[in-house]
């Protein structure tokens, strides 16, 4: 194996900047091959560094066409310019000066979708994390901020419309069929914020009243024609600006808020200063094209973007290291937010069934790494879910602590404290240390140090003395770099619950400070006695998720039954239903193995079946209770010797024997659950149908007939339905003429609309067995896939490899070499993506041993291949490592 060769970041080397950047001004001649970028930086040595320090400036492929100091043309020899930076030397010691420096760049060339590129004829930016330098040679790095004027000159058939951060100032005719606009951002901002997009969009347009009474244009701008599909970011746009309001205190600072929707972008959406910019899969939504699941997703990112107009943009990183302190942070407020609009107890259950999907099997792999990391090749690979979704249980953990109201005010004294600064996680913490009086010490390590952490529990009850007592130990096992584990501070929120379904009282506890439902673990092993309690009470651990942590608590299925009917809380009952069903679904994948098969308990069945039509409980949270563990939840928790064949069986008998014990109440249930009226996304009717849909999975399943999913399929008026039974069709009856007929009918009413094709290869990327990868093979043909589209990459190869376990997992291994030719291929021109997508493999050492061995091969003879980018081997080679 090649060792890896390009250097690391270390968060111990970092250095302020020895210069200040008091302006840019940006002038862009917009052309499809060569736009000429001028910028003029105004600068002055930071008090305190050397003066004799050079001025060294990022670049990224660049070639430099002038440059001038202090407007004259620089001497040779006072500069060194490579593609990947420019040096000057000999800069005053004292005064500010300015720098302008002239670069040609090719927009159409750059597949990367880094930097400035043209896609669909529009000219769109992405800079974050280091795309600014793709476009002109600048300190390219968060914690130098600058304010930045911009002028963008562009034909104007080609781009009526121009648009960049801030406020608009200027606009004109340029004659020869040429004009330009001037914007003008008065927040001091990091280069990776900057965004430019221009082109022939169409706008929708509305306004936002502040709470002290500032007007505030908000545009949408989407592809013409689909304007009236904006209406629902639109709408999420306002609430989340009014949220910030009243549950943050946050207001919008400029007199305009834009954003705008792309086709052809790395990744869901981008927090540029006053103009966000979009995935469109994340901006566009109607009943006929749009999931309940897409609406959902559009109302939290764009609630997420625009809180990090506070949360990144206000304040930001100091370095890459903080990723987390925006990320994680303004994952929280986005999780909050949908959770105010929808329902709170569904939202969190679906919260940690993502954490667990994604990033569980992170921390738990070779690409484990700390909420904060110390080192780093390749920053763009440290968009991880711990970064995101951990980072934010880290947070919704220091709100644990402290308590809503503390944590308000230490929330407000960031704001005040840090507002126009790049700060760091330290920064962070001490406020909420300052605004609560508490030591947040022992909890800080949470930020540093890697590892899914493990409670290994075990429950005594004493009649004679009156006790209930927990024996509560952690540990977190190694992770790459890090063996040994420091001890976390872990508030671990429980309910003892007498037999009669009341909540147990206690006269007194000792063995940890216990307060307000929550246990505060800070040693290795705690024995926690609680006294007088008059009978044995039934203990719900870990309840709201109150840290993430895997929970191995010795409880006889007696108690898991007893809570899965009777727990209050609405998460503790699905922890209990999710884990009778795990423990039921590993031992059937373990008899299936063996060559067995293994009946489902009937009074499992009987639960969830229970569960199911219990009228007083939201439809959306039966939903997730009748949504099995998916085979990767159960790979997970099984750790080793993985066969996806036993898994699947064991999932499909359970489903087939759930739907057969309850088919006549199921469709009873699923009656009621229709939705009658037109559609409406909100959270009751999106609940109900997702109820009803995962009834039919029962029914169908224990009928074995794909009948009731064609006649949903060709019956539904929305996309939730539609695709819905589709995907039905597509996992349980994948070589049924019904799903043969369906697909091609669906294809043929959505075929120019591309994220409704997006679907239709995603659905088929999931059919699972032997067959897969060949129809995997045959949709790569198809004319409407492009592998320079990362949507459609996501959709199909995406999809597959981390979906659909049979087929990607085949026993010869073939799969792990189409995905790595494919990775290798689109590595070639989009790093990121690539990168993004080898992903799919961090799981490979939990394989049975002949799987195991064709993916380290197939991982290892990519590797040795020369020309990867500083992405993909990054990746790769930590995968192995
Ligand atoms: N901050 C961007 C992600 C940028 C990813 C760069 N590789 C979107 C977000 O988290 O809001
Ligand atoms: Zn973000």
């Amino acid at each position: 194996m090649k060792t890896e060769t390009s250097p690391a970041f270390r968060l111990e080397d970092y250095r302020p900047f020895d210069f200040v950047v008091r302006n840019v001004r940006l002038h862009f001649r917009l052309d499809a091959g060569a736009t000429r970028v001028r910028s003029r930086l105004l600068l002055e040595r930071r008090a305190g560094s050397d003066p004799a320090a050079p001025l060294c400036l990022d670049g990224d492929g660049l070639a430099l066409a002038t440059l001038a100091i202090d407007g004259r043309p620089a001497a040779i020899g006072a500069y060194v310019a490579t593609p990947d930076s420019l040096k000057i030397d000999g800069l005053p010691a004292g005064d500010a000066f300015t720098i302008e420096i002239e670069t040609i760049i090719d927009p159409s060339a750059n597949k990367a979708l880094m930097g400035l590129y043209r896609s669909s004829g529009i000219y769109c930016t992405q800079c974050e994390a280091e795309g600014f330098r793709r476009i002109t040679y600048y300190p390219d790095r968060p914690d130098v901020l600058a304010v930045y004027d911009v002028r963008i000159e562009a034909r104007r058939d080609e781009a009526p419309l121009l648009l960049s951060n801030g406020n608009p100032v200027a606009a004109g005719d340029l004659g020869d069929g040429w004009h330009f606009a001037e914007w003008q951002d008065p927040h001091p901002k990091p280069s990776y914020l900057f965004a430019l997009v221009a082109g022939d969009l169409e706008r929708v347009g509305d306004h936002f009243t502040t709470v002290s009474g500032r007007r505030v244009e908000l545009g949408i701008f989407v592809e013409h024609g689909k304007g009236s599909s904006a209406a629902y970011a639109m709408d999420a746009l306002k609430r989340s600006m009014a949220w910030d309001e009243q549950a943050f205190g946050r207001e919008y600072d400029l007199d305009v808020f834009n954003l705008v929707a792309v086709s052809d972008f790395n990744m869901g959406a981008m927090e540029n200063k006053g103009l966000n910019v979009f995935n469109d899969k994340y901006v566009l939504a109607d009943a006929e094209t749009a999931t309940d699941a897409d609406y959902a997703n559009i109302e939290a990112i764009v609630a997420h973007e625009y809180f990090h107009n506070w949360t990144g943009n206000r304040i930001t990183c100091r370095d890459w290291f903080q990723l987390c302190l925006k990320e994680g942070l303004t994952v929280f407020r986005d999780h909050e937010f949908s959770a105010d609009m929808r329902s709170r107890g569904v939202k969190r259950v679906a919260e940690v069934r993502t954490l667990k999907a994604h990033q569980f099997p992170e921390d738990q792999g070779p690409l484990a790494h700390p909420v904060r990391p110390r080192r780093y090749r390749e920053i763009n690979n440290f968009y991880t879910a711990t970064v995101y979704e951990k980072g934010s249980e880290l947070v919704r953990m220091v709100r644990t602590l402290l308590g809503a109201s503390a944590f308000r005010a230490g929330m407000d004294r960031y704001f005040a404290r840090h507002d126009g600064q790049a700060v760091t996680i330290e920064d962070f913490l001490v406020c909420f240390e300052e605004a609560s009086g508490q030591d947040l010490g022992q909890f800080s390590t949470w930020y540093h140090q890697a590892g899914t952490p493990n409670l290994n529990v075990s429950a005594h009850y004493s009649a004679r003395e009156r006790t209930f007592r927990l024996d509560i130990e952690q540990s977190t096992p190694p992770t790459p770099g890090e063996t040994r584990k420091k001890l976390l501070h872990i508030p671990l929120a429980f309910g003892l619950i007498g037999t009669n379904g009341k909540d147990a009282t206690w006269t007194s506890v000792d063995g940890a400070k216990v307060s307000d439902g929550v246990i505060h673990l800070r040693k290795r092993r705690h024995s926690v006695t609680f006294h007088g309690v008059g009978a044995r009470p039934v203990a719900s651990l870990n309840r709201g998720f109150s840290a993430p942590v895997t929970l191995h608590f010795e409880q006889g299925d007696a108690d898991r039954r007893f809570l899965a009917r009777h727990e209050t809380d609405s998460f503790g009952r699905w922890q209990a239903t999710n884990e009778l069903l795990t423990r039921s679904l590993i031992a059937a994948a373990r008899a299936q193995r063996g060559g067995k098969g293994r009946p489902v308990d009937p009074e499992l069945a009987a639960i969830i079946g229970d569960i199911a039509v219990e009228d007083g409980l939201e439809p959306a949270f039966r939903a997730l209770v009748l949504h099995l563990p998916s085979e990767a939840d159960i790979a997970r928790e099984m750790g080793t010797n993985i066969d996806p064949d036993a898994i699947l069986a064991s999932r499909n008998a359970h489903v087939s024997a759930i739907g057969a014990a309850n088919a006549a109440r199921f469709a009873t249930a699923l009656d009621a659950a229709r939705v009658v009226g037109p559609f409406s996304p909100d959270a009751q009717d999106a609940g109900n149908r997702a109820l009803g849909l995962a009834l039919l999975d029962f029914l169908v399943a224990a009928e074995g007939s794909p009948d009731r999913a064609a006649g949903l399929h060709a019956a539904a008026t929305n996309m939730t339905e539609s695709a819905g039974a589709l995907s039905i069709l597509c996992t349980r009856f994948p070589d049924s003429p019904a799903t043969r007929d369906a697909l091609a009918g669906f294809r043929r009413r959505h075929a120019d609309n591309p994220l409704v094709l997006d679907k239709w290869f995603a659905l088929q990327a999931v059919m699972p067995g032997p067959g897969a990868l060949a129809r995997i093979r045959d949709l790569m043909g198809d004319d409407a896939f492009a592998l320079a589209n990362p949507n459609r990459v996501r959709a199909l190869i995406g999809t597959f490899a981390g979906g659909n376990a049979t087929g990607f997992n085949r026993a010869d291994g073939e799969a792990y070499r189409f995905l790595m030719q494919t990775v290798t291929e689109i590595d070639g021109f989009n790093p990121q993506v690539a990168a993004r997508l080898a992903t799919t493999m961090r799981s490979w050492r939990q394989l049975e041993p002949v799987r195991r061995e064709h993916a380290r091969a197939a991982i290892a003879d990519t590797l040795g291949r020369d020309g990867l980018s500083r992405d993909l081997a990054d990746i790769l080679h930590r995968t192995l490592a």
